[in-house]
């Protein structure tokens, strides 16, 4: 059975595809599923299947290269536990259904509840993993059922940036390409582990770094990054502030700083200099670990080169402090005048495949697409003509921790999540669970069973990115085209018919075919995206706006802030609520490891990723394992206030005497954090947790 709609779910051969004639083989482009690298690179079709990767030697980001989940990307599209039909839970398991029949239940279930309850009573998670067509499209179902719970994993990520940065110098993307890193003299990387995360940069890194380049690394582990610093700060968790403050401190009172830039470009150093009146480097010292010394070298390295970069990730977002952290930064390069130029800038470091074009499209509740503020009447105004709705909020929802909460307080009743796995990947695991226990209803859109879809009432099957078309922008603001190159298994579908059709099943306005015209409104409606019109085989950096014009590098001559100037915000250091004590003596971080994918929800079924690890490891330091009586390969309890998992011990020097590291690829690992979150961009807490370790007996 086919729904009548989207003549895009079956779609002809795309112009770029090469078909050969006697072997019914073809090369599709596309770009990877995995990180916001957005290395391009081909598929090989033989009859209908996938069967082999090719790197794109021509293509501007990776130049032939590829990770090792870029090479394993094929592993997933034909796999045999793809979710292939849509299911329905009863009392004796699943129920196979029609297209018609869960659209319906689907459509029944948010009406129902929406009006009985409110739209308030609804909340949507859309996916970074989904084209920006499909994040479009999901931001706008929300809003014109008047709902503004609309929110993605960008708040688990980089909340805090796109909060910090927007106030101090009002646009919150990388400023500069990813291959502008081989121009720079001085890399500063900040809690961002990218030889292991965003491996296709390391290759521009390294460029720099043989052109003479110095690479200082922040991180509490001596992480495969790390090992490529010339001056490595192994900083306590949770002090990036106190290392940056301390760190402009010292510019400041030795003169580093940019007299000019500061001077044209900025506002408010005054307030700055004065709110670090008491932030000697012997405090930051104290706070942070590293030697007052080793701290003066770094900031003089990076002041006074002729190009510095700030590299960052997770290890300065992801705290209750984030937002402060994120401002921490932005003072730095603004006061050193490191912005603006080839081999300069700040690189906040994207980490899912369309998590920047998932913002762009509005999938945050602060933001409607293109990043207008609902609260401006204008903006209802605008999409309210555009889609013919009266009924937009005009005002931010809640983001996604707050509509766990507001489940658990009952006001939320029903949830559709789409290519997200909140049980895995969201903070306190049972509270979690709990809160999307206490739902009237459930809906989960994925490619697999995920643990989140195991608790759904409606469980839909997606198509994955090889079966669709659409664009993804990557973490240097590249918009990307992706080609459908096999068919979806089963009765699977792309998200973007999905949520057409179930619009339409609720009487909304969604007169798109496929996903270009879907793209035709985002150019009209998305001024940054207005002249992206042709995308060409690489694609093109937003903003444009007119058809092939860009500035790959941002803030060359102003800000996009009222007046052009940006802003010094005093960011003040909040020591963490997670001391270790008696109880609980070691902090436990979290993080990632090269072979795994966030909630491992694809990589832990991926063979050739699991062949290199398949288990939960509990990475500790040396002395710390003695006392425990700890080896190498134990099976180990690792416990907090929030729950315990078990793991296996990896006793490693590169973690520092007091500090466990866990990935988060295995489910396990989020029972042990915590809620506390950053009241601004309300980002979770994911970095220090206070933990004990103890060896199964
Ligand atoms: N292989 C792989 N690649 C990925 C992903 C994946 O799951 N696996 N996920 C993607 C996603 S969604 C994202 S957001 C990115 C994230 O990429 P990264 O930001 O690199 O991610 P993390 O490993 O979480 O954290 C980076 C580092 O922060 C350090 N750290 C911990 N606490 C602190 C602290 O208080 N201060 C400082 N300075 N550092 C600290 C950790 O030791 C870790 O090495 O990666 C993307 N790429
Ligand atoms: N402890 C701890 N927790 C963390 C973090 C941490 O560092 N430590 N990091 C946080 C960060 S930065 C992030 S980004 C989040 C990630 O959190 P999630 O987004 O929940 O994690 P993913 O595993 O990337 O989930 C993506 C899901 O989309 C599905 N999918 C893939 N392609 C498609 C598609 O085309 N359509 C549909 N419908 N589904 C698809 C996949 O099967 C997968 O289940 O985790 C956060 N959680
Ligand atoms: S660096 Fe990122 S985009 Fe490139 S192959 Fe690896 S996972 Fe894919
Ligand atoms: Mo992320």
């Amino acid at each position: 059975m086919r729904l009548p709609g989207l003549p895009g779910a079956t779609a002809a051969v795309p112009e770029v595809m090469s078909v050969s004639d006697e072997s019914d083989r073809s090369m599709v482009a596309t770009i990877c599923p995995y990180c916001a690298c957005g290395c391009g690179f081909y598929l090989e079709v033989e009859r209908g299947q996938a069967r082999r990767i090719i790197p794109r030697s021509d293509h501007p980001v990776n130049q032939g290269a590829l990770c090792p989940k870029g090479w394993a990307s094929l592993e997933m599209i034909h796999h045999p536990e793809r979710l292939k039909w849509p299911l329905r839970r009863t009392a004796d398991g699943w129920e196979r259904l029609s297209w018609q029949q869960a659209l319906q239940i689907l459509a029944d279930n948010l009406r129902r509840i929406g009006d009985t309850r409110g739209p308030d009573a609804l909340g949507f998670l859309s996916s970074t993993k989904c084209t920006n067509e499909e994040n479009y499209l999901i931001q706008k179902l929300a809003r014109t059922m008047g709902c503004a719970n609309v929110d993605s994993c960008a708040r688990l990520c980089h909340a805090s940036t796109v909060v910090g940065l927007r106030r101090s110098m009002g646009s919150c993307s990388v400023t500069n390409p990813l291959s502008d890193l081989a121009n720079s003299r001085c890399i500063l990387v900040i809690g961002s582990n990218f030889a292991e995360n965003h491996p296709i940069l390391a290759r521009w890194v390294l460029q720099a770094k043989e052109a003479g380049a110095t690479l200082i690394v922040a991180d509490p582990r001596r992480t495969p990054t790390a090992w490529l610093a010339d001056q490595h700060l192994p900083l306590r968790p949770g002090t990036d502030v106190a290392l940056l403050n301390g760190m402009v401190r010292h510019i400041l009172d030795q003169g580093l700083h940019d007299r000019d830039f500061v001077q044209r470009r900025t506002t408010g150093l005054e307030q700055l200099r004065s709110s670090l009146a008491d932030f000697s480097l012997a405090r930051a010292e104290r706070i942070t670990g590293v030697s007052a010394g080793e701290l003066a070298r770094a900031a003089r390295a990076y002041a006074s080169s002729p190009a510095s970069a700030v590299v960052y990730g997770m290890g300065v977002t992801q705290h209750a402090s984030g937002t402060a952290g994120v401002e921490a930064v932005a003072n730095l390069a603004l006061l050193c005048g490191q912005l603006g130029r080839p081999g300069t800038g700040i690189l906040p470091m994207r980490g899912q495949n369309n998590v920047q074009g998932a913002c762009d499209m509005g999938a945050m509740t602060e933001f409607y697409p293109g990043y207008r503020l609902p609260e401006d009447p204008r903006t209802v105004q605008v999409f309210g003509a555009a889609w013919g709705s009266t009924c937009l909020p005009a005002r931010k929802g809640l983001t996604s921790m707050e509509m766990m909460d507001a489940a658990l307080f009952g006001t939320l009743k029903a949830m559709y999540i789409v290519g997200e796995d909140p049980i895995c990947s969201h903070p306190d695991q049972s509270r979690t669970r709990q809160a999307l226990q206490s739902l009237d209803f459930l809906a989960v859109q994925d490619i697999f069973m995920t643990e989140t879809a195991e608790m759904a009432d409606l469980v839909l099957p997606a198509a994955c990115w090889a079966e669709k078309e659409g664009t993804f922008t990557s973490a240097e603001r590249r918009v990307q085209r992706i080609y459908r190159a096999t068919d979806p298994p089963g009765e699977a579908r792309e998200d973007l018919w999905i949520v057409s059709n179930l619009a339409r099943t609720l009487g909304l306005n969604f007169p798109y075919t496929d996903a270009s015209s879907v793209f035709q409104e985002i150019c009209r409606r998305v001024t940054i995206y207005k002249g992206l019109v042709d995308l060409g085989d690489f694609g093109g950096f937003w903003p444009c706006l007119e058809p092939g014009k860009w500035n790959e590098i941002l803030h060359q001559d102003c800000f996009p802030t009222e007046g052009g100037l940006a802003r010094f915000l005093p960011a003040t250091y909040c020591p963490s609520t997670q001391e270790p004590g008696a109880d609980y003596p070691l902090l436990l971080t979290t993080g990632r490891k090269v072979c795994h994918f966030n909630s491992g929800s694809i990589t832990r079924r991926t063979p050739s990723l699991l062949a290199i690890s398949d288990h939960l490891v509990v990475e500790m330091n040396p002395e710390d394992a003695a006392v425990l009586e700890i080896v190498e390969g134990d099976r180990v309890w690792v416990k907090t206030v929030q729950g315990s998992a078990s793991g296996y011990a990896h006793v490693s020097g590169s973690i520092p005497a007091g500090v466990v590291f866990m990935p988060f690829h295995f489910p396990a690992t989020n029972r042990l954090t915590g809620d506390a979150r950053d009241p601004i961009s309300h980002i979770p807490e994911l970095k220090a947790w206070a933990c004990q370790v103890k060896k199964e007996v």
